[in-house]
């Protein structure tokens, strides 16, 4: 009809998993507004809200254009009880606000900016009466290294030192930047790299040899591993896995010290859990959760970082990232695309 502005409908797959999301983003007020319900959420223990409000930000990542009016989002899912209405029609809404202007909140954020310091620790001082830095220095803690994101050219630096200490105590031995900095993102909270070995077997034992290799050998790059041996596995896998502190010099972020502190994690998996380890390292978080809630909901399957099983506990070995999509009936995302 003549004069009629033409609206676009959106249409999009509900998985984060089915999608492809660059991270070129044509809604970040809208997901901006939602990653801050999700993080406030988040700090706060309400998973489940948190899931919720990441998810709607994810679908909105992957749209094509801006969205102009709630219209044009009808029907598409985790989109309903959320401020979404509110925040198109006025640029942003009640609840954004409240929270922005939260004390709690605002605590939580300085505080969980603390290199070091998360929801739990955080939450322990506010209720002490510890609010910002000042009054956290005054308590007598020293905490002096707030959180900075790591650039792409330091964990390229990085890499070249992981690089040297892994073929240094196993040749042969592969590395592969995975996280955020494998999806093409220009910075990131940390550095991840899987550590692997073309023999099977071969990659047992290396995780400690690689940290007292950068102990010895790069005494002013390598400050600390918090992980490791000896301290119990987490729950998210079973591989080898440390996390360390890098110390780069040059940009010093207190005028006491030349250099600054950047979160290093290392994981080892043998060759044939590879390509599963490489998929569940490479993120997103969300996309991750995406591609575990597919295999479970819509396949009956099971995927973790080490494996996937069918339905009938038959483990589907894999090559490659693209075997498993096929196995789990997904068109193949590259990582570029993982963003959600
Ligand atoms: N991962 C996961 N679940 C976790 C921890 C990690 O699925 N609880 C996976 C997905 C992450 C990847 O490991 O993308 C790396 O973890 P990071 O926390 O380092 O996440 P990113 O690298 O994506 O983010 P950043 O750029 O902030 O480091
Ligand atoms: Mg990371």
């Amino acid at each position: 009809q003549a004069g009629e502005p033409e609206v676009e409908v959106f249409s999009v797959p509900s998985y984060a998993c089915q999608r492809r999301t660059s991270l070129e983003n044509h809604n970040a007020p809208l997901t901006d507004a939602l990653s801050l319900l999700a993080e406030n959420a988040e700090l706060n223990d309400e998973e489940g809200r948190g899931v919720a409000f990441r998810r709607a930000a994810a679908l909105l990542k992957t749209l094509p254009s801006a969205v102009m009016s709630a219209s044009q989002l009808r029907g598409l899912p985790c989109l309903g009880e959320h401020s979404l209405r509110e925040i198109l029609e006025t640029g942003t809404s009640t609840e954004v606000e409240s929270t922005k202007g939260s004390e709690r909140f605002k605590a939580l954020k300085v505080l969980t900016g603390i290199f070091g310091v998360g929801a739990k620790t955080a939450d322990r001082w506010i209720r002490e009466g510890i609010h910002d830095l000042h009054q956290l220095r005054a308590s007598g803690q020293h905490y002096a290294d707030i959180n900075q994101p790591v650039t792409r050219a330091e964990a390229d630096a990085i890499e070249a030192i992981v690089e040297k200490a892994v073929s240094s105590v196993l040749r042969g031995a592969q590395i592969v930047l995975t996280g955020g900095f494998r999806r093409g993102k220009p910075s990131g909270h940390d550095v991840d790299f899987l550590i692997t070995h073309p023999e099977e077997g071969r990659e047992e034992g290396l995780m400690p040899k690689v940290v007292s290799w950068l102990e010895k050998t790069t005494r002013n790059s390598y400050l600390e591993s918090k992980d490791g041996p000896g301290r119990p596995p987490s729950n998210m896998d079973r591989f080898e896995r440390c996390l360390s502190i890098f110390k780069l010099p040059g940009a010093a972020e207190t005028p006491q010290r030349a250099w600054r502190a950047v979160r290093v994690d290392l994981v080892v998996s043998p060759i044939s859990q590879f390509a599963f380890a490489l998929l569940g390292w490479t993120g997103s978080k969300l996309f991750e959760r995406e591609l575990r809630r597919w295999a479970g909901h819509e396949r009956g399957m099971s995927l973790s970082s080490h494996a996937l099983y069918d339905n009938k506990q038959v483990n589907e070995g894999a090559a490659s990232e693209e075997e498993i999509f096929a196995h789990l009936g997904l068109e193949f995302v590259p990582p570029s695309e993982r963003n959600a």
